[in-house]
């Protein structure tokens, strides 16, 4: 089995003891990081598919997520990019009553290898929060919200709305995303920008800060 398989193996029955190592193993036989995270990304897919089909419960898939944030931890470095430049600042969360962060810390991840200061209000965030923590720093320039339950995408809209209700809303621009997101539930609930994954996530809020 090759060390990148190993890792996959490892993250779908949540080993998080073993992943790390495993996680160095395929980075010294040349594996691309980037390669290396799909891989943990599939693994979670897998897990996910397994729930669904009540082979699994939810603590196997909190292990896997435990799991994959290990291997996470051994690669952020093989991932960053060590962008020097100072694009802005960015507030992100995963929106209320949803618990899921491995995307959230992704995207949190790679917008702060693209030059940004990111301020992290972590999971389960109240509308009222994310309006605050704009409201403490004038200097922010987008808000990020992430969900990954389709019954937390009502939160996501109450969140846009609660911020598009301030006065500072002409001068931040919201980008979503998760998995139940869509372009058109974006522009539905009023977001300035969807994207698919934590890459392109960095490349739209370059853009946007530009
Ligand atoms: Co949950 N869970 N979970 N879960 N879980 C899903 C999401 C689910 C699809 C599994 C399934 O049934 N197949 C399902 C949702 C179904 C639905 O809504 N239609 C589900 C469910 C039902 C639940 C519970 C309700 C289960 C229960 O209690 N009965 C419960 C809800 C708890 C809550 O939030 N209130 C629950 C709990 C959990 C755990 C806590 C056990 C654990 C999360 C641990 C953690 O995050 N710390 C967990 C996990 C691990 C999963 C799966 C298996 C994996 C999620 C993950 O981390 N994926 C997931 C199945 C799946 O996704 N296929 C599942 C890897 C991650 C890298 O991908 O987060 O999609 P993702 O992020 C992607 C993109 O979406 C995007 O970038 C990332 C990739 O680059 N992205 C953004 C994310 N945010 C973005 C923001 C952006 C842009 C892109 O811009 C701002």
């Amino acid at each position: 089995m090759s060390k990148l398989a190993e890792v996959v193996d490892l993250v779908e029955r949540g080993k998080s003891k073993l992943v790390g190592a495993a996680v160095q193993g395929a980075l010294d036989e040349g594996t691309p990081a980037t390669e290396i995270l799909n891989g943990m990304i599939d693994a979670m897919a897998v897990v996910g598919e397994r729930f669904k089909n009540n082979e699994i419960f939810v603590p196997e898939m909190l292990v896997a997520a435990r799991a994959m944030k290990k291997g996470v931890e051994v690669l952020k470095p093989h991932l960053a990019s060590g962008s020097t430049a100072t694009n802005g600042k960015v507030i992100i969360g995963t929106v209320a009553g949803d618990l899921h962060d491995i995307g959230k810390n992704l995207v949190s991840m790679m917008i702060e290898s693209a030059g940004f200061e990111v301020t992290d209000l972590g999971v389960d965030v109240a509308p009222e929060k994310f309006v605050e923590a704009v409201k403490a720093d004038p200097e922010v320039k987008i808000v990020c919200l992430s969900a990954l339950l389709t019954t937390t995408m009502p939160a996501m809209k109450t969140t846009v709305e609660a911020l598009s209700a301030q006065d500072f809303r002409g001068s931040i621009k919201i980008m979503v995303g998760g998995a139940p997101i869509t372009q058109a539930f974006a522009d539905e609930i009023g977001a300035d920008a969807y994207t698919a994954d934590a890459a392109s996530a960095a490349q739209k809020a370059k853009e946007l800060a530009a």
